[in-house]
């Protein structure tokens, strides 16, 4: 595992500050996003991180080399298999290519200029693509697993070096999950949990996401899974990947 986090780790410093904070999205949309992703995809990465920057939730569809579960919807709805696919059902757009869709998101959502690094768009891809190559082997190809009847609920931010082996497992096993968007707006959210509660500190946070994981389960520390087949719900990657791996493994 410490390995796992340690290659995890080095793709979070690689993206720096990208993918970690946000300001909300002026407009939530009604119903919620869809993303046909590929979690080490350098160019689905940055529209997730546009996600985080906006705290908006999404629907990911796992769609891995190999994988049969939802490349074919890609196919028979864009024309072609390209991943970052966005849908959204609110006003019925349904785009590829990264830069368009966080341009689009920041616009329809966001309501706000888009930021300077997302003009510099070709930059952002070239990083994320170096952030890629340190997970080369891992959060690409299928490996085969049960479909769950309904959708796990993943809490997390896009860079977050623990919360990225999770999203890994769940694009190969191409189990189907909400995003919850959980960044950061506070400088105490920067304190990691366990010293948090040696100094018994509390971030009021701003985000929702944050909210309902501080008042439903008492403390807020990313990744938190919920598995609403199973009623679990559960802190920490390594207990999170043996869960996955014990449930819905072939
Ligand atoms: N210019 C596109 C490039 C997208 C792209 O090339 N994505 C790769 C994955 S990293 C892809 O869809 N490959 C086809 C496949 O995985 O089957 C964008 O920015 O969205």
């Amino acid at each position: 595992m410490a390995g796992k986090i340690a290659t995890s780790m080095v793709s979070t410093l690689l993206r720096g500050v990208n993918g970690i904070q946000s300001t909300p999205a002026a407009v939530k949309p009604r119903l919620i996003l869809q993303l046909y992703d590929i979690e080490n995809c350098p160019y689905c990465r940055l529209v997730r991180e546009a996600l985080t920057e906006l705290d908006l939730d999404v629907e990911i569809y796992p769609c891995p080399k190999q994988g049969e579960r939802f490349r074919p919807e890609v196919t028979e709805r864009g024309g072609k298999a390209q991943f970052p696919y966005l849908v959204d059902p609110n006003t019925k757009v349904e785009m590829y290519e990264s830069l368009d869709i966080v341009a689009y998101l920041f616009e329809t959502y966001g309501q706000r200029e888009l930021p300077l690094k997302w003009r510099a768009g070709k930059l952002q891809t070239l990083g994320s693509m170096l952030a890629s190559a340190p997970r080369v082997k891992r959060g690409t190809q299928a490996r085969a697993g049960a479909q769950p009847e309904y959708m796990l609920e993943l809490y997390s931010f896009e860079s977050s070096p623990y919360a990225r082996p999770v999203r890994e497992l769940l694009c190969e096993m191409e189990i189907p999950y909400i995003l919850r968007s959980c960044g950061r707006t506070r400088l105490l959210e920067w304190i990691l949990p366990p010293l948090r509660k040696r100094l018994n500190i509390t971030p009021n946070s701003e985000l929702e996401n944050r909210r309902v994981l501080q008042d439903t389960e008492g403390k807020v520390s990313i990744p938190y899974l919920y598995d609403p087949n199973t009623e679990q719900g559960m802190f920490e990657s390594e207990d999170i990947l043996d869960y996955l791996g014990a449930t819905y493994a072939a």
